[in-house]
């Protein structure tokens, strides 16, 4: 695999002050492969973002799992990504599922947090994925590629370096049931090819392709031996020391 493997531990709405710090002192002494063999963030909740950001060891990358699409202002409740990135946060993960069905949001508001996050120099991970029924119905692709539409409208050509897609199937997020590598790999390679065709060789070639859902120290080893699986969005496993073999699979 040419492209740089990337892991993201997305902490969800979990965690105390104490099992945070448990966390980060975990993954300080942990073993995980320097940063020039693996991209690794970790995404608290937004509440731990500057307590994680000054406690853990810089090898790690701090992301939110959200932001707004408006900026600051009259927005009670939400983060813009002008506040996150003045907090120091680089990284951003956008539309995660978990956003689009519990908390409404469309592909345009998706596009739209995309590009205000891409205009204030951030990294940036969209999320996409189909649900069960969709899957058995044969139409993932029919699901997948708007939410590929939306997000690419939104992103200017010179832009996607600072982009990771992850792939994150509904039906096997938080569920343990996990694509099988056959199946990750023949939907991100249709992904990619989707890419080529509507963006360019050059973005379908480099940008990474991640695969989220149920992923633990025993699945990932097979997972990332696909060639279009460029790492993992990880849940559950994320906050448990496992996380650190998850890495150590794929760098
Ligand atoms: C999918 C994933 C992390 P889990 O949401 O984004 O969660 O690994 O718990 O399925």
């Amino acid at each position: 695999m040419s492209r740089k493997p990337w892991v993201g531990g997305n902490w969800k709405c979990n965690g105390t002050k104490a099992s945070v710090d448990a966390l980060i002192k975990t993954l300080n002494e942990s073993d995980v492969p320097d940063k020039t063999k693996c991209d690794v963030i970790v995404a608290p909740s937004h509440i731990f973002l500057t307590h994680v950001l000054s406690t853990i060891n810089p090898r790690f990358v701090v992301s939110a799992q959200d932001c707004n699409q408006f900026g600051n202002g009259a927005y009670t409740g939400s983060h813009s990504p002008q506040m996150l990135k003045d907090c120091g946060i680089t990284t951003v993960i956008i539309g995660h599922s978990e956003r689009r069905d519990v908390f409404r949001e469309t592909d345009e508001e998706i596009g739209q947090k995309i590009a205000l996050a891409l205009k204030e120099g951030f990294d940036v991970v969209p999320c996409i994925g189909e649900h069960l029924a969709e899957r058995q119905a044969g139409k993932t692709n029919d699901v997948l590629f708007p939410q590929m539409k939306a997000i690419a409208a939104n992103v200017k050509p010179e832009e996607w370096s600072r982009v990771v897609i992850a792939y994150e199937p509904v039906w096997a997020i938080g569920t343990g049931v996990v694509a099988t590598p056959q199946q990750a790999q023949d939907t991100q390679k249709d992904l990619r090819e989707w890419i080529a065709k509507n963006v360019s060789e050059e973005v379908a070639k480099s940008v990474r392709i991640v695969y989220g859902g149920s992923v633990n120290g025993a699945n990932s080893s097979e997972l990332s031996s696909q060639p279009d699986v460029d790492g993992f969005l990880v849940g559950g496993a994320s906050l448990k020391p496992e996380f650190a073999t998850i890495v150590k699979n794929i760098a």
